[in-house]
């Protein structure tokens, strides 16, 4: 994974890729002010624990910070693992830090406001409300207008902030739990749900499954961009309902209205009120729907579904790697700016 030459960084020297540590697949950069640089092989706990080859030269300040992180990592514990089993979903808490999430907010405003240095025509957006209508707009690609009244963005996996956060470590120990150590994992969506301040689509009863895939997503990574409440429409869940599926031959795993008389209305669904930042994960066949936005706080959420790495679609539909190997990588997206701390 490492290559032979040692890595030294030039005191005038901008971060450059060639000069770059990779940790854990991601490429790190160095900082710009470079301090003393050390021997890595006088330090054979960091280096384990960093999992870098310890013949290289490494700035201090730089080898601190990657050092401070790697013993913050959270991790998911095994009781954790045993709700989310019996259950379909567990909480994990917060992921990013404060200053992140700010700048994940912000950024998902500018995405919206097309102020966001991004190829928006790859990116899929559908507003709220399609103008003079009283429905969404339609899912295609491209800026529909400058507006935070939009429902669904997708493919934020090409934009640098939200990759770097569907690929921290601790997702990375998710995908590996549910598709195995070292199996390819690649992203069927990144995708941003929005219930605007005062609108806002009802979401029909669901499973997250498609019948183009060739398996079935077994994992969503469900985050709260904002606090989420019943009356700024909250997603809803039926807990243990992800043993089986309902309506095997709709394409999105849609439920018809007689299952959701029979199923629906015999259970007790859960209003998931998540804390701003918050983290859940969802069994990808665990029953959920959502409301409307009653108030005038935007409920924004950002949910990701990781698959393996080699699931097909029938009809052609391509994705993208993000973990194991051909993942994408920050420096695989042109048009990038470097979120700040997104080592
Ligand atoms: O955020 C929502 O309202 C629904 C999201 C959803 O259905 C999903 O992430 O699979």
């Amino acid at each position: 994974m490492f290559g032979s030459e040692a890595i030294q960084f030039s005191p005038v020297g901008e971060p450059s890729r060639s000069r770059c540590v990779r940790y854990r697949d991601r490429d790190v950069p160095p900082t710009q002010d470079v301090g003393e640089t050390i021997l890595l092989a006088k330090f054979p706990r960091i280096c384990y624990i960093l999992q870098i080859a310890d013949f290289r030269l490494i700035d201090m300040k730089h080898l601190t910070v990657l050092y401070a992180e790697a013993l913050m990592e959270q991790h998911i514990t095994d009781a954790q693992w045993e709700h989310f089993w019996e259950n379909g979903y567990v909480r994990i808490g917060q992921v990013a830090s404060d200053a992140e999430l700010a700048d994940l907010q912000q950024h998902m405003d500018d995405i919206m406001l097309g102020k966001a240095p991004l190829d928006y025509d790859k990116i899929m957006m559908q507003l709220d409300r399609e103008p003079g209508k009283n429905s969404p707009g339609p899912q295609s690609r491209g800026h529909k207008g400058a507006t935070l009244l939009y429902r669904k963005i997708q493919n934020l996996e090409l934009d640098a902030y939200f990759l770097a956060y569907l690929q921290k470590p601790i997702f990375r120990e998710v995908c590996a739990k549910i598709y195995g150590d070292g199996t390819p994992v690649a992203c069927f969506r990144a995708m941003f749900m929005n219930k605007p301040a005062h609108e806002g689509t009802y979401l029909v009863w669901h499973q997250d499954r498609w019948t183009d895939l060739d398996r079935d997503p077994r994992i969503t990574i469900y985050t709260a961009l904002d606090a989420a409440t019943i009356a700024n429409g909250c997603v809803h869940i039926i807990p243990k309902s992800h043993s089986s599926l309902i309506n095997p031959s709709h394409g999105s795993g849609f439920l018809s209205q007689e299952h959701i008389d029979e199923i629906v209305a015999n259970a007790t669904p859960e209003p998931l009120e998540l804390a701003a930042g918050e983290v859940v994960l969802l069994h990808n066949w665990l029953l959920h729907s959502s409301g409307t936005n009653q108030t005038e706080i935007p409920r924004r959420a950002f949910s990701v579904c990781y698959m393996h790495g080699e699931t097909r679609s029938r009809h052609g539909s391509t994705f993208n790697r993000v973990f194991g190997e051909g993942s994408l990588s920050l420096a695989d997206l042109s048009m990038h700016s470097a979120p700040v701390g997104a080592v």
